[in-house]
């Protein structure tokens, strides 16, 4: 069984980063091993969450995995709370790039066109860094708007334009960029990618769902880094990820109690079993 591990912190309650990072990967059949960056008593679109910064103990947890002679078929990161963390991560893509490690890399900082609570412009440029040393990377819009230093759209823009973003994405230094929340027709969200390596642009669309929920984010790329790890191509992975979401979305419309700070991915899990 392949094993990966994922950086980002946990938000005890939220339906984000490793809260839905673990299910998801163990569904899929990789065994997963966490350094959780931070914990919060919930995620940050809370008022009042308390925050526990972990990042003093991250160099003894990699310290003693590599005295063990542990290693990982991938390095997936999500949330990460300071420079001081992206340094860190950037400094583990490169002793475990050395053993063919895929490093992917979710630049989780804001969506609608707004930072999240903590980050501001500084923090963006870090995380353009990062993504640098990364094979993959995967930003929703906004994200990629504050690491290219570009103007948010909220609409009306072109396929050639998101097709010039994802050049410039990948210009950043990641083999093939991720992007998430295209809507090119009122009707249709999803996702387009560019290969660079091979030059190809690939794309995906659903129905759109008219709702919005946080950490539907850390549902894409953990099932998209799942689908990777597994072997599932490029159109595949973008296909499976963005179909899962629409299935979380669903499942939580459909439920009258439904929380309002993340969605129902419990219930859409199956659809990520491996084929029997
Ligand atoms: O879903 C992304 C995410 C992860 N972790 C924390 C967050 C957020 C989004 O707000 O606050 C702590």
């Amino acid at each position: 069984m392949k094993r990966i591990l994922t950086v980002q912190d946990i938000s005890c309650v939220g339906r984000c980063s490793l809260t839905v990072a673990l299910p998801i990967l163990s569904v899929m059949g990789l065994e997963t091993a966490i350094l959780p960056t931070a914990v919060l008593s919930t995620h940050t679109q809370f008022t009042g969450f308390t925050f526990r910064d972990l990042t003093d103990d991250l160099s003894d947890i990699a310290a003693h995995w590599k005295k063990e002679n542990l290693d990982f078929e991938a390095v997936y990161t999500g949330y990460l709370g300071s420079a001081r963390q992206i340094s860190f991560v950037s400094s583990l893509f490169e002793e475990y790039a050395k053993g063919g490690c895929t490093s992917i890399v979710d630049p989780v900082m804001g969506d609608n066109g707004k930072l999240y609570t903590g980050f501001d412009e500084k923090f963006a440029s870090e995380m353009a860094l990062l993504c640098q040393k990364a094979d993959y990377i995967l930003p929703n819009r906004t994200e990629a708007a504050y690491m290219l230093k570009e103007e948010y759209k909220a609409e009306g823009y072109t396929e050639k334009e998101i097709q010039d973003v994802l050049r410039r994405l990948c210009g950043l230094g990641a083999k093939t960029a991720v992007l998430t929340g295209v809507s090119l027709h009122e009707k249709e969200l999803g996702v387009m990618a560019y290969d660079s390596v091979s030059d190809t642009f690939y794309s995906y669309f659903n129905e759109k769902i008219p709702v919005s929920y946080h950490g539907t984010g850390d549902c894409f790329a953990s099932c998209f880094t799942g689908a990777i790890l597994r072997g599932q191509s490029l159109q595949e992975a973008i296909k499976l990820s963005a179909d899962f979401i629409v299935a979380c979305l669903k499942a939580t419309m459909a439920d009258p109690n439904r929380r309002f700070y993340g969605v129902n991915f419990e219930e859409a899990l199956p659809l990520l079993l491996p084929k029997a």
